[in-house]
């Protein structure tokens, strides 16, 4: 029986990396008098590696060590990743958040139907207050846990922040759905054995979802229908608690 949803953030919740994770990085990158731009094509290709601080070592050793500065890179990693999630965090505050349609009308509906929430996020804890910001009110309270960052060893798509976030809310894979974006994240949720919802974005509507129940453009709001792309064979226009009831069901023992 569902009992709890779990929310990727970036790409999920808001579309937030193209304009929002991509500009603070080379904001970052300006600031430190670097001469690197991650133009939003390298970037589609660089997000193959989550979580920004190991994004940054991919980068300057196996994309351009042409770029490494000289001197301890661990401390540069550290110092620009530490800036930019202050940037990022401004660049959200000034520019607004970027929510994705159906994600406040879920939310709310799923709440009101008794259903528990958590967050499973690569992301640095940090940049969830925009997003608590922009949902509303006391939105940090609607989440019974939150899994972000470096809370866990082993970023997505190992499944280690999906497990942290079933031990939080106490429960077995098979009462919960998760909410993705990526592929990374996908395999993620589904390496801790659960039924998978996606939401693609520009960056990774081409990836390999195949292992997702559902995937749709977005999750739908009055005057937005959602569009299914592959899985389940869902003819609704936005996804609501009784379409995951169905999915949830429909996804077998796992
Ligand atoms: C997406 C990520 C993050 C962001 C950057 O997280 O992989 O690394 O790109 O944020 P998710 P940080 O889709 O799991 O929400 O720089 O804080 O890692
Ligand atoms: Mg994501």
């Amino acid at each position: 029986m569902l009992k709890a949803l779990i929310f990727d953030v970036d790409g999920t919740l808001a579309d937030t990396e193209r304009d929002g994770h991509r500009v603070a990085f080379n904001r970052a990158f300006a600031e430190q008098g670097l001469p690197i731009v991650w133009d939003e094509a390298l970037y589609g290709r660089l997000l193959a590696i989550t979580g920004g601080k190991e994004r940054l070592l991919h980068f300057f050793t196996d994309v351009r060590p042409d770029l490494r500065p000289s001197g301890d890179l661990s401390a540069l990693i550290r110092h620009l990743h530490a800036r930019k999630t202050t940037l990022y965090s401004d660049l959200l505050n000034t520019e607004g958040v970027p929510l994705r349609p159906g994600v406040r009308r879920l939310l709310a509906e799923a709440r009101d139907r008794g259903l528990v929430l958590a967050i499973a996020t690569t992301t640095t804890e940090k940049n969830l207050e925009p997003i608590w910001a922009a949902l509303g009110p006391g939105a940090r309270g609607w989440f019974h846990t939150v899994g972000a960052g470096d809370c866990v060893a082993a970023k997505k798509p190992a499944p280690d922040i999906y497990e942290y976030a079933l031990a939080g809310l106490g429960l077995s894979a098979r009462d919960c759905l998760a909410f993705e974006d990526s592929e990374n994240g996908l395999r993620a949720a589904t390496g801790a054995g659960l039924c998978t919802v996606v939401t693609v974005t520009d960056y990774t509507r081409a990836q390999d979802l195949s292992a997702a129940a559902l995937v749709v453009d977005h999750l739908g709001d009055p005057g937005a229908p959602a569009t299914r792309l592959s899985g389940a064979a869902w003819t609704g226009r936005q996804i609501d608690v009784d379409t995951l009831m169905a999915l949830r069901a429909s996804c077998g023992a796992r």
